[in-house]
């Protein structure tokens, strides 16, 4: 823990001190909780990603009272323009800090549209033990009730606490958390738009600390093999959607662009339309590695069941949703394009 010492971090902002307090940096990239609409009542159709990560803070003062924060401006974008170079320089920047003695742990300021996929993303890359906390808001901070500074607020404590090193990359909102492997967004509009559904919440924020009520079972961060330090680049991989009188022409697109893997959102349990499954075989024969999941939410994809996955040498996703499936395939490309070892990294990861 840091003992008050005021630390500075290159690139940071202001820097803000308390004696005996956990230094924590947020890092922001964007999104609604740096919004600015054009009412106090205006909570859709404003502009994200305008306020800057200094004003975040100044908007928060009891931050100062439960960390030493440090504010650092990564990049400024709407979550819905992610691109695999900003997340490269993120996780890049996110293993840099935490390397850093002075360093307690991190918030990261993002737009909800892609929260869920860059946790999950930095929950595989991160390599370290010390809490990082994915944080964002569904009204901008001019809104009446905005929550993001509440958000933020508890986003900062739950990232100074001791109680959430080790267990992953962690997703703060609406006064709980989650694992980023099981976080996803499932309303368009709404402040407690973020659950785990079926497997549920970490835990709760109440009274200015974390009370954690379960703990990711999954492999993560320091206990993954990926590693981006060294890339500039990731494989490229899209998702084709399931549904009734589904074509193949998504997947042959796909296929004709280079793509390295596809993952097939099918219906129910990862069934596949008898008019796309030929795409999928001819994909397979021209070594695109195939995740086999179900755009149905939560349940695990059985291998073998609506498909028989041994025969096509396919992968099914485990319970990981299409877009973090997608994260997961791109990911394990980087170090292989075995379908055994891959399936293995479904059940591990
Ligand atoms: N456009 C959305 C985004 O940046 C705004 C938000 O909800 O944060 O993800």
């Amino acid at each position: 823990m840091v003992t008050g010492a005021q630390a500075q971090s290159e690139g940071a902002g202001t820097v803000r001190s308390g004696a005996d307090l956990p230094h924590v940096m947020i890092l922001a990239t964007g999104g609604t909780i740096a919004g600015t609409g054009a009412t106090s009542t205006t909570t859709v159709g404003y502009t994200a990603a305008k306020v800057g990560v200094e004003q975040l803070i100044d908007a928060v003062p009891a931050l100062r009272t439960v960390a030493d924060v440090t504010g650092e401006q990564v990049f400024q974008v709407a979550s819905e323009n992610m691109t695999n170079t900003l997340w490269l320089k993120l996780a890049k920047r996110v293993n840099e800090l935490l390397a850093r003695r002075d360093v307690d742990g991190i918030v990261i300021t993002h737009g909800t549209d892609t929260l869920e996929e860059t946790a999950y993303f930095l929950d595989l890359v991160v390599k370290s033990n010390k809490p990082v906390v994915l944080v964002g808001a569904m009204r901008p901070s001019t809104a009446i009730s905005a929550d993001g500074p509440i958000n933020l607020y508890n986003a900062v404590i739950l990232a100074g606490s001791k109680a959430a090193a080790g267990k992953g990359v962690l997703v703060a909102m609406n006064d709980q958390f989650y694992a980023a492997r099981e976080v996803t967004k499932a309303n368009t509009s709404t402040v407690d738009t973020f659950r785990s559904s079926d497997l549920g919440a970490l835990g709760y924020m109440q009274d200015s600390r974390p009370h954690f009520y379960r703990v990711p079972i999954r492999l993560h961060t320091v206990d993954t093999p990926f590693d981006v330090s060294k890339l500039d680049a990731l494989p490229k991989v899209d998702i084709a959607y399931g549904y009734e009188n589904v074509g193949r022409t998504a997947v042959d697109a796909f296929v004709a662009s280079g793509d390295k893997g596809i993952v097939y959102a099918g219906v129910g349990d990862g069934s596949l339309h008898q008019d796309v499954k030929p795409a999928l075989v001819d994909a397979r024969k021209q070594n695109v590695v195939i995740v086999r999941g179900s755009r149905v939410g939560n349940g695990i994809v059985a291998r073998n069941g609506e498909a028989n996955d041994d025969q096509l040498d396919f992968v099914v996703s485990d319970t990981l949703n299409p877009q973090k499936a997608r994260i997961l395939l791109m990911l394990a490309l980087t170090r292989t394009s075995d379908t055994r070892e891959i399936q293995k990294m479904f059940q591990t990861y």
